[in-house]
């Protein structure tokens, strides 16, 4: 696979936008502001091809990215941000039930969480829906370079207590400041998708 070919493919509200074929998806899920987009150009290795931002709420549509013709990583918008309206937040809850109950093409959710944070209510109810569907759960702890080694391993035990972790479960410690945890996440997702890895930079 070749990063070099990267693309917005198209950024949907409503399933007639999905991209048409059968290729592989995977998706990224959390609340908002968690850093979904910012892992999504770390990994990849571009600075903007999802669109980031400071203040919660940037991502408001369905966002598939191509990666090489062979598959689509799927940006979704955040949850749990209370200064969006009541009417745009169900807005938002009904296209992403839309797309994560039906999507024949999706292979995993990966759930992004704040390795500063206890996972909240609604993370608590995607992990179990994604154990649900998928069998085993791929946590994402965000944002570790603002922690040191002994907070972060205080922060991922509570992560798995809350999440009732099992020996199936993952959990990836990831920073889009340095990039650790890049290295690891394309170990799983090759793994699980029996593609070869891609040259990273
Ligand atoms: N220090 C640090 N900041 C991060 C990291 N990841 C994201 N951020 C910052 O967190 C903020 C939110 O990042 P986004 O990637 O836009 O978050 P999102 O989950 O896509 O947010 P929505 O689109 O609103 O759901 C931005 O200011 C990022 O720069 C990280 O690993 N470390
Ligand atoms: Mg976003």
């Amino acid at each position: 696979m070749n990063l070099n070919n990267l693309s917005i493919e198209v950024s949907a509200v409503s399933p007639k936008q999905y991209p048409t074929g059968d290729r592989p998806e995977v998706a990224f899920a959390g609340r908002s502001n968690v850093g979904k987009s910012s892992f999504l150009n770390k990994v990849v290795g571009r600075k903007s091809l999802a669109r980031t931002s400071g203040k919660p709420g940037k991502t408001a549509q369905i966002n598939f990215f191509n990666i090489d013709s062979q598959l689509f990583f799927v940006d979704l918008p955040g949850y749990g941000y209370a200064a969006v309206s009541k009417s745009e937040q169900k807005r938002w809850g009904e296209m992403m039930d839309t797309y994560l109950n039906t999507r024949k093409q999706l292979r995993q959710t990966f759930l992004l969480v704040d390795s500063r944070h206890k996972p909240s209510r609604e993370d608590i109810q995607m992990a179990e829906w994604i154990r649900y569907r998928f069998g085993y759960l791929i946590i994402v702890a965000t944002k570790i370079d603002k922690l040191s080694r002994k907070q972060m391993e205080e922060n991922f035990q509570l992560i798995a207590d809350t999440l009732s972790f099992t020996e199936d479960d993952f959990l990836i410690p990831f920073s889009a400041t340095t990039g650790e945890g890049k290295e690891d996440f394309w170990e799983l997702l090759c793994d699980m998708l029996e593609i070869d890895k891609p040259i990273l930079r």
